[in-house]
């Protein structure tokens, strides 16, 4: 038996039959959610959202629908932090192992945690309007506000950048600056300058991680922290087709809270879920 045959149920899935190169899974956990929880129901929103949007792409010119995706299902429900860790790990570990791209479509950031850590020696790019860079967050050490700091401890990239922050504490940025490139939404909103040239360093390899509140609650409401002051849904568009060039190694979507949605976070998710998976299988 494999773990994701331990790990996994099976139920509406949007598997695109074909010779897949992008094997994703819903992480249905939201214990640790500090403000607004329900993002335990992020995956299956997510999936109803991508069988209703257009996924033909006119920038890089190919039809998502035509572009194989396998969906292996949630990862069991489980409240425990440590039990949730352990299973991303596992099943990220074998997807990776198989030779395909993990995607991973959350649920709380906690998941990146582990997700991100089978990736040590490629580069990390994180969206985020926080910097989850906090010691620890009401008790917990392990928690959707810590997992990034938890994550640097113990796992070497060869770069980190944090892209689209807005909701920061000083001492995150203080203690976030000595292991990550910091590129604000105010950042982005003037210039992709700052984003260009920290890609340059970045390297092929790059694991990305979306939390969806980088996006202002403006076009993007359906998040367990909502924070004024993000990024428009053009320019997170534009952010990721410039990673076209890159090699996506695994990927995240993270924070998805449909009992917040009116019908608009969902339907960006699906989106930024059919570039990532298009770029990821070497189609653009
Ligand atoms: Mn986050």
């Amino acid at each position: 038996m494999s773990y994701s045959d331990l790990f996994l149920s099976t139920s509406p899935l949007i598997t695109i039959s074909g010779e897949e190169k992008v094997q994703m899974f819903g992480v249905p956990f939201d214990s640790t959610s500090s403000y607004r929880v329900g993002s335990r129901d992020g995956p299956n929103a997510f999936r109803q959202a991508y069988w209703n949007i257009e996924i033909y792409d006119q920038i890089l010119k190919v039809n998502a629908e035509n572009v194989p995706v396998k969906d292996l299902g949630n990862m069991n429900l489980t409240v425990d932090s440590n039990y949730m860790l352990n299973a991303v790990a596992k099943v990220t570990g074998e997807i990776k192992q198989g030779g395909k791209v993990p995607a991973i479509i959350g649920g709380e950031h906690l998941l990146t945690l582990s997700s991100a850590a089978q990736f040590e020696g490629s580069s990390l790019l994180v969206f985020d309007a926080h910097l989850d860079y906090r010691d620890e967050l009401y008790g917990l050490r392990i928690s959707h506000g810590t997992f990034l700091r938890r994550l640097l401890e113990k796992v070497k990239f060869k770069k980190v950048v944090h892209a689209g922050s807005h909701a920061i504490s000083e001492m995150e940025i203080r203690d976030g600056r000595k292991n990550m490139d910091i590129i604000s939404s105010f950042d982005i909103n003037q210039s992709f300058d700052n984003y260009r040239m920290a890609l340059k360093d970045m390297g092929d390899d790059i694991y990305v991680s979306i939390d969806l509140d980088v996006v202002d609650p403006a076009y993007a409401p359906g998040v367990g922290n909502p924070e004024p002051g993000g990024l428009t849904t053009m320019q997170i568009l534009n952010l990721l087709y410039l990673l076209k060039d890159k090699k996506l190694v695994g990927f995240d979507i993270v924070e998805l809270d449909p009992y917040f949605d009116t019908g608009i976070t969902a339907p960006l998710a699906a989106k930024l879920f059919s570039i990532l998976t298009i770029m990821a299988s070497g189609k653009r």
